[in-house]
């Protein structure tokens, strides 16, 4: 089949509701339609298909495969897309039916991590996903994935990795993965530095496009890509969060969320979610203007639960709020008393984010007055270090110093004989 990379691919959208959908229609449509726009495609037409019983061979029912290929063939498609998952047996004869290029769900957001990967980690993250999607793909011949140059489905491993033999793919992913060990590694060296200088860590959370990096540039005043395509940010990226002058804190920004984001997924970019369990607290940034953000926040919540991170210290942001109506304020304020309603791109309420920030940081710690005698100076370091100095006074024979602290940091002072005074 004659494949011309210089042309726009255009695309069939074929969108799966299952018997058991819990979320609007027209939801899961615009989502997948972003997903589709956010690697570039442009979309033909979307045909909607309510499945009651799985066909093992095609997905769909045989009156619906018919249906659908008197759509792709009268249509100008190079490519059609599955808002679910396939299994080989069933892309493969799809594809055999349409004599296109037949891409699932799994593939169609692998693509787009694939774009967006910029880092070492992240692209080997990407590459160990798609691998081990096509693995299992790899045992009969035929799949358009491997026979085709460019266009979506066939960004990363490339058609000479994809046609060698499994072994030599399984050995591929095992040394992918020693790569991703150094990594992590690399990073936990990092972290217990951090540790040791008593830097905060914040992580923003949230389901994709809900505005996380344009919240953590106005936080940290930096300039890292918001776009509307969706997954826009793969990588983690770090940052200084300047909240208060005697506290020291990070903000990192990571990988959105998706309702039903692909096994294979989770499973590559688990080593970068992990790291959300050394977070001190969770900014989780919510799309207020979304109609569909109590699903939304529910999805995260549940990705959350399934790395273990659901009691954490978390603080719940309305984001977009410059999109609402002041009744839509009103009744959000009312339902989420607790929470903040902030605007990321019109730097609405950031300051009041930094304060909540701050307090929440505070939250377990007690405000002490140390006494230091002047044979003790060698301890103010571990203070600046481990603790939020309010105020110093230099008195005849010793320093005193008024300041927050957590428990345990006390509990070392205490061993070291430093005497501690409740404020
Ligand atoms: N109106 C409005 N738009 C916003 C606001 N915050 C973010 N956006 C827009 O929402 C889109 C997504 O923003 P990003 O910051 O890239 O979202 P993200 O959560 O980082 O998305 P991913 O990295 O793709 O997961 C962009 O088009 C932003 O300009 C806001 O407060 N108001
Ligand atoms: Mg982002």
């Amino acid at each position: 089949m004659p494949h011309n990379t210089t042309h726009k691919e255009v695309a069939i959208l074929v969108l799966i509701v299952e018997k058991d959908e819990v979320w609007p229609v027209e939801q899961l449509a615009e989502e997948f339609k972003s997903l589709v726009l956010s690697t570039g495609l442009e979309i033909e037409d979307m045909m909607r298909i309510k499945l009651r019983v799985i066909n093992p061979a095609f997905f769909i029912g045989k009156g619906k495969v018919e249906e659908l290929e008197l759509l792709v063939k009268s249509s100008q498609a190079n490519v059609v897309i599955f808002n679910s998952n396939l299994n080989y047996r069933q892309q493969k004869n799809l594809e055999e039916v349409f004599g296109l290029k037949t891409v699932d769900r799994t593939q169609l957001i692998l693509d787009i991590f694939a774009k967006h990967a910029n880092t070492q980690e992240g692209i080997l993250q990407v590459e160990l996903a798609q691998l081990n999607y096509m693995l299992p793909r790899l045992r009969g011949k035929g799949i358009m994935l491997s026979r085709l140059g460019g266009g979506i489905g066939t960004i990363g491993p490339g058609e000479k990795k994809v046609e060698v033999d499994r072994r030599v793919i399984d050995d591929h992913i095992t040394q992918l993965k020693k790569e991703l060990e150094q990594v992590k590694q690399h990073r936990s060296v990092m972290r217990k530095k951090r540790e040791k200088e008593g830097i905060h860590i914040c992580s923003l959370v949230g389901y994709t496009n809900a505005g996380k990096t344009t919240l953590f540039n106005a936080l940290t005043d930096s300039n890292q890509v918001e776009s509307s395509a969706m997954f826009t940010t793969l990588d983690t990226v770090t940052r200084s969060l300047n909240i208060h002058k005697n506290i020291k804190a990070i903000l990192s920004d990571t990988v959105g969320f998706i309702y039903k984001l692909p096994h294979n997924l989770v499973e590559s970019f688990k080593a970068t979610l992990e790291e959300l369990k050394f977070a001190d607290i969770l900014l989780h940034v919510i799309d207020a203007s979304n109609e569909n953000h109590v699903k939304l926040r529910k999805s995260v919540d549940i990705v959350l639960k399934d790395i273990g991170v659901e009691s954490k210290p978390t603080i719940n942001i309305f984001n977009k709020i410059d999109k609402l109506s002041e009744q839509e304020m009103n009744s959000f304020r009312k339902e989420y008393p607790k929470d903040i309603f902030v605007s990321a791109y019109k730097k609405i309420n950031i300051d009041e984010l930094k304060e909540l920030i701050h307090n929440t940081l505070n939250a377990d710690m007690i405000d002490v007055i140390v006494r230091l005698a002047f044979n003790q100076m060698h301890m103010t370091n571990y203070l600046h270090k481990n603790c939020e100095i309010l105020k110093t006074s230099y008195e005849e024979n010793e320093v005193v110093f008024f300041i927050k602290s957590k428990n345990d940091k006390l509990d070392y002072l205490k061993k070291k004989g430093i005497l501690i005074e409740n404020l």
